[in-house]
């Protein structure tokens, strides 16, 4: 049998919650303070992967981090038993509790950049964990993330993990969110596209900021032993940032030989697509399905999440697995009817995942897509994949571990923090992750 693309989703943590924390993401200022429903954010979660199972997709999770993450905040000086650090935090520095409460970890597209086996020189699958050094919050995801992927990937042979890029402005990496791969199957050599905000040495200008820059990816192919002519960096446009395009998932995504994206996704879209053909010549003929702006707007596209959608192939076309909220949004659910209508996409299905979305993360924020061989998906720690057994495993602790709502004042409730390390202790026993994967647990 051929290659395949595990989809790895991050398991939405029991302390999701909307903070407003990520500046640029229109969702997330929208929503600061609103009342989370963490149960039903990680059912919901769940339920995607299912349905992405069901088609056909082989699934595995991520687990979610320890939150609150109290080693963070003894690491900036609070002191005592893990009680008395949450308290004093909510007490004397809120902005540093907020961010060591986010469940941010979910949005496995920015967990790590992937590169194939089948486009590295060394024939092995590259992934480097992403410092998502732009927002504090983001940026104490990579050490977990990084212990979470040696875990899933633990064959060096075959499976080079490298650390996070150094922890710089100059470094900023947000991962897969900002790299898309075209290729003619998923086990074949193919073109890797990285997509940044803006180079290192630029000053920040008005309007949103660009969280990834240039230099984070040319080290990111330069690490994973990419040839240079089948890598291709792109500017995303700065009309898309200021749009609300925080990562270029909201404006574009691709699979296999598609590219499914908006007119104004790219800074120079001509060049870009130029250099997609040059470079797939002999590989692939690239299919580019274009949404123009008089079809579907930049903030239509922003408030459906239209391209935030994920892209896999059924029946040799292109099939969407959009959020519900595009089928709520006039503009983007029409035109999504007239590319099926006319035979561009294949066919769509919904999927509700409201609770992440109203924190600025669609369908394709929550997997991470790492294509493999048959032989290297069996190398993969198997008890990360999903099977029903194992997602009626995640529902059944889901329903009995997380509280049906979490608002902003529950988030200091001293008894969260043994509550949900709780909860966490329990996975380890569901996932092949041992007594020693959480802080809490090395530290007794
Ligand atoms: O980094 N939201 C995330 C959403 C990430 C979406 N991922 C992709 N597009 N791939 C972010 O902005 C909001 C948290 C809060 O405000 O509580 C947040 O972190």
């Amino acid at each position: 049998m051929s290659a395949v693309e595990l989809n790895l989703d991050g398991i939405v943590g029991p302390t999701h919650n909307y903070a407003g924390l990520s500046w640029g993401n229109l969702a997330s200022a929208r929503n600061k303070d609103a009342v989370a429903r963490p149960r039903a954010a990680a059912l919901q979660g769940i339920a995607k992967a299912r349905a992405l199972m069901a088609l056909g997709v082989p699934q595995g999770v991520l687990p979610p981090q320890e939150r609150p993450n109290i080693a963070f905040l003894r690491s900036v000086g609070f002191s005592g038993d893990d009680r008395a650090i949450w308290d004093a935090a909510w007490r004397t520095a809120p902005d540093l509790a907020r961010a060591a409460s986010a469940a941010s970890s979910m949005w496995a597209a920015n967990a790590a950049t992937v590169s194939p086996a089948f486009d590295c020189a060394d024939a092995r699958t590259h992934i480097t964990t992403a410092n998502l050094n732009t927002m504090l919050h983001r940026a104490l995801e990579a050490e977990s993330t990084a212990r979470a992927l040696a875990r899933v990937f633990p064959d060096a042979a075959r499976f080079a993990l490298h650390p996070p890029l150094l922890g710089q402005s100059a470094f900023a990496d947000e991962g897969a969110a900002n790299h898309m791969r075209l290729c003619a199957e998923h086990g074949a050599p193919g073109i890797e596209l990285f997509v940044y905000g803006r180079s290192a040495g630029e000053q920040a200008g008005v309007g949103f900021p660009g969280r990834q820059t240039r230099e984070a990816f040319e080290a990111i192919a330069r690490r994973h032993q990419l040839a240079p002519a089948r890598v291709i960096f792109v500017r995303q446009s700065k009309r898309a940032i200021d749009a609300g395009a925080f990562h270029n998932d909201v404006v574009a995504v691709a699979n296999e030989r598609a590219l499914f994206f908006h007119e104004h996704a790219f800074e120079d879209k001509a060049a870009t697509l130029d250099e997609i053909r040059r470079k797939a010549d002999g590989l692939f003929d690239p299919i580019f399905i274009e949404v123009r702006e008089s079809a579907v707007s930049l903030g239509d596209a922003v408030t459906s999440y239209l391209f935030n959608s994920q892209l896999i192939t059924q029946g040799g076309r292109p099939y969407l697995i959009a959020p519900t909220e595009v089928r709520e949004n006039n503009a983007a659910a029409g035109h999504v009817r007239d590319l099926v209508e006319s035979g561009a996409l294949g066919g769509v299905a919904y999927v509700e995942v409201r609770e992440s979305m109203r924190n600025g993360g669609g369908p394709a924020c929550l997997r991470l897509r790492v294509a493999l061989s048959q032989a290297d998906l069996a190398a993969a720690a198997q008890g990360f994949l999903l099977t029903e057994t194992v997602a009626d495993a995640l529902e059944d602790w889901i329903a009995r571990t997380y509280r049906e709502t979490l608002a902003p004042e529950d988030l200091a409730d001293p008894a969260l923090v043994a509550e949900t390390q709780r909860a966490l202790d329990e996975l380890t026993a569901i996932l092949p992750l041992g007594g020693d994967f959480y802080g809490f647990q090395r530290d007794g």
